[in-house]
């Protein structure tokens, strides 16, 4: 069987899950498309490298990503870094022919993300943005729930994202909240996901009328580039420094198929921890998902009697999307590793199949579009439209 060597840059916590998930794939899906081979890890900091290079098995490390991108024996560079950086990494790979997986968003601004769209395709590399939740079998199975129209036209839908580990005044300026390392703030880092399922689950948005905020204008400075997600506790004397991006994004989207929708993002809710729903109305029915339940899909439909008409609870398995691949009864349980092993799935077959997965560069793409949109939408308070890909 084909195998396939990895270059993983970024060893944060999102190296561990892709690293779980190339360790993990070819028992979920065999026969694999290909076997995925740890080779090197890449971190700017020489300790968390070595050290990472051991905890996720890799053969080697390095402090330079350039070493992974000059690597003849490298088929797959795997961007797990900030956002400020994606760029840079992703057009120099493509350029070396490799295949691209890169962590959302994909850039920090659509102009940056138009570049790695077409590096990737003049170089005819198969790339994929790390929207994983999409990935989700209960996402997947409302997907084809839509497709095959047992809810009808879709009329309006409404979606959250809603965490609440920066509620904290006291937790630290992470990278997270400097406009020139992530572009945006809970806009592209966790809104996006929504955004990603919604255009895939609904169709292409047309236009978007925005509102912003910043909550919380300024943090404790935090040292080293490390991912804190509020972990870490300032003491009230570390000196702050303000945050430049947005605390908290809600946005109406008109679709360019008519339907109407709403999303809202923010790591401020209080007591929410990765509360990810949507609610979608059709004509012939309603689907609600919520991935803080994620092995459920509430359905109800209209074509059924008045006497039994309510929502019912489908508990994803075996019979659903990829689910004769993962475990054998419903309900056995599906986490964030099994969203990210499908996504290595689906990743690892388009590069045999010589095609694009989705969600992809193109995908990506069209995602900062939206986002600059509804940047744009929240200074202007116009609906503002959203540009095509060119
Ligand atoms: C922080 O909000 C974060 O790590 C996001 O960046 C991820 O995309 C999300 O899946 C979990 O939360």
């Amino acid at each position: 069987m084909k195998k396939m060597n990895i270059g993983l840059i970024g060893a944060g916590f999102m190296a561990k899950a892709h690293s779980i998930a190339y360790a993990g794939m070819p028992m979920f899906f065999w026969p694999a498309p290909a076997i995925p081979v740890k080779k090197t890890i890449v971190d700017i900091n020489e300790e968390i490298a070595r050290d990472s290079a051991d905890k996720l098995a890799f053969k080697t490390y390095s402090t330079d990503w350039r070493a992974i991108i000059e690597d003849p024996e490298i088929d797959i560079v795997d961007i797990c870094t900030p956002n400020n950086i994606h760029a840079e990494i992703a057009i120099a790979a493509a350029k070396a022919g490799k295949h691209i997986i890169c962590e959302k968003p994909l850039a920090l601004t659509s102009t940056q993300a138009r570049d790695m769209y077409l590096a990737a395709k003049e170089n005819k590399v198969t790339t994929m943005v790390a929207f994983n939740y999409r990935k989700t079998p209960a996402v997947q199975l409302a997907k084809k729930y839509i497709t095959e129209g047992a809810i009808g036209r879709i009329l309006d839908f409404h979606g959250t994202y809603l965490q609440d580990w920066s509620a904290d005044p006291n937790s630290p300026l992470s990278w997270r909240f400097q406009k020139s390392i992530c572009g945006s703030g809970a806009l592209g880092d966790i809104g996006t996901h929504v955004v990603d399922m919604l255009r895939f689950l609904v169709g292409d948005f047309d236009s978007v009328n925005a509102r912003t905020a910043t909550y919380i204008p300024e943090r404790p400075t935090q040292s080293g580039l490390s991912d804190s997600l509020g972990n870490i506790k300032s003491s009230s004397n570390t000196p702050k420094k303000p945050v430049d991006v947005d605390d908290q994004c809600c946005f109406m989207v008109q679709c360019k198929n008519g339907a109407f929708g709403t999303i809202e993002a923010t790591r401020n809710a209080w007591g929410r921890n990765n509360f990810i729903t949507f609610e979608i109305h059709g004509t012939e029915g309603t689907i609600y998902f919520n991935y803080e339940r994620r092995d459920e899909l509430q359905v109800c439909f209209a074509k059924d009697n008045d006497d039994r008409r309510g929502f019912r609870t489908v508990y994803t398995g075996p019979s659903h999307p990829y689910g004769s691949s993962l475990w054998p009864i419903p309900a056995l349980g599906i986490g964030y590793t099994e969203t990210k092993i499908i996504e290595t799935y689906d990743f690892f077959k388009a590069i045999m199949e010589n095609r694009q997965p989705e969600p992809n560069f193109k995908d990506g793409y069209a995602i900062e579009l939206i986002s600059d949109a509804v940047l744009e939408s929240a200074q202007t308070q116009q609906w503002t439209k959203i540009k095509e890909i060119s």
